[in-house]
């Protein structure tokens, strides 16, 4: 059989039971084996994904209120455009903890608009202004590349996009680029106050770009570009989305990815996929690093000024981008 040599081919076994199950094969023993759906999915391109985070970095750090975020915010909402076919831009002004009033835009990149049954695919642009738990305490004020926390999961999905506008998956498929997900509040503040951080997907949970929207369920990227990276079963996302989280961990399996998602449980970590489950009633998983040999529990380099481009790993890219576009072309 002769295919595009960019695609791969993945079988699927159904069940017998399967109300739609295609014949039966009459396999070499002549007794009745499983039917097999042939699904292709789309390679996914490491070095492109790799490419869009480079960019994003480019720009500074993108910290809302400044230049770098300004000119990010532009060439983000102009490339996502190239692919969608329907492109919103959510601007409000938010109150951060510390009182200063921040300009912020989610960009929504809609594809497939007329299609009813939908995914939706999101990850945060903005990256953090201090480096608050850098070794240095010099540091503590200092913004930060955010090039795992933050440009990893926007490039994956950049990619994404431009390979669903090429090659259409049978659901439609929504990303949201989220902002001011990381301007909560600094390490030094003894008095935790969760609802500080996502100010950007608390925006859209209440104010949904479209007011009667929905998907069948959510997946939001964080922290999806370190070499070796490790990616537990988030407790929010077992706590609301149980059954996504068993079928995007069971075809990172499936795909070879097993050693980046661990079948192992993770802490509860409040992130934009929080809102969405609680305010907007989707239910949606949280893909994050996960790694209990550092004090915060994440990866080495956050929320310091070594969240840059050498924490990045093409590899690491591939797996989670892989993964999630194997998911979308499984959807009916
Ligand atoms: C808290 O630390 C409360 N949330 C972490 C969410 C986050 C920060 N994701 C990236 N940066
Ligand atoms: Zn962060």
């Amino acid at each position: 059989m002769l295919l595009p040599s960019k695609m791969l081919i993945i079988c699927f076994f159904i069940l017998q039971s399967c109300s739609e199950a295609p014949r039966e094969n009459q396999g070499e023993t002549g007794r009745s084996e499983p039917p097999v759906r042939e699904i292709e999915i789309p390679a996914f391109n490491k070095d492109s994904a790799y490419h869009y985070v480079e960019k994003q970095v480019s720009f500074g750090p993108r910290v809302p209120n400044t230049e770098a975020h300004r000119k990010a915010g532009e060439w983000l909402a102009q490339s996502l455009a190239l692919f969608a076919d329907t492109l919103y831009i959510q601007r409000t002004r938010t109150r951060a903890y510390d009182g200063t009033v921040l300009n912020i835009k989610n960009i929504v990149g809609v594809f497939q608009p007329e299609k009813t049954s939908r995914v939706l695919l999101c990850a945060h642009w903005d990256s953090r202004p201090y480096a608050d738990h850098d070794p240095n305490p010099e540091k503590h004020y200092t913004p930060i590349d955010g090039a795992n926390d933050g440009a990893s999961g926007v490039g994956v999905l950049m990619e994404i996009a431009r390979i669903i506008h090429e090659t259409r998956p049978n659901v439609g498929v929504d990303i949201i680029f989220f902002d001011a997900e990381d301007y909560g509040q600094h390490q030094s503040i003894t008095q935790p106050d969760q609802d500080t951080w996502a100010l950007g997907s608390q925006h859209w949970a209440r104010n949904p770009h479209r007011s009667d929207y929905n998907a069948r369920y959510g997946i939001l990227l964080d922290m999806v570009g370190a070499s070796g990276a490790t990616f537990k079963k988030e407790g929010f996302s077992m706590l609301y989305a149980a059954n996504i989280v068993r079928k995007v961990w069971n075809i990172a399996r499936q795909q070879g990815y097993g050693q980046y998602f661990l079948s192992r449980e993770g802490g509860y970590i409040t992130d934009d996929h929080y809102y969405i489950n609680k305010i907007r009633g989707i239910p949606t998983i949280n893909i994050i690093h996960q790694d209990d040999t550092t004090p915060h529990g994440f990866f080495p380099e956050w929320h310091t000024t070594g969240d840059t481009m050498e924490v990045i790993d093409p590899e690491t890219l591939k797996a989670v981008g892989q993964t999630v576009l194997a998911v979308i072309f499984s959807e009916n």
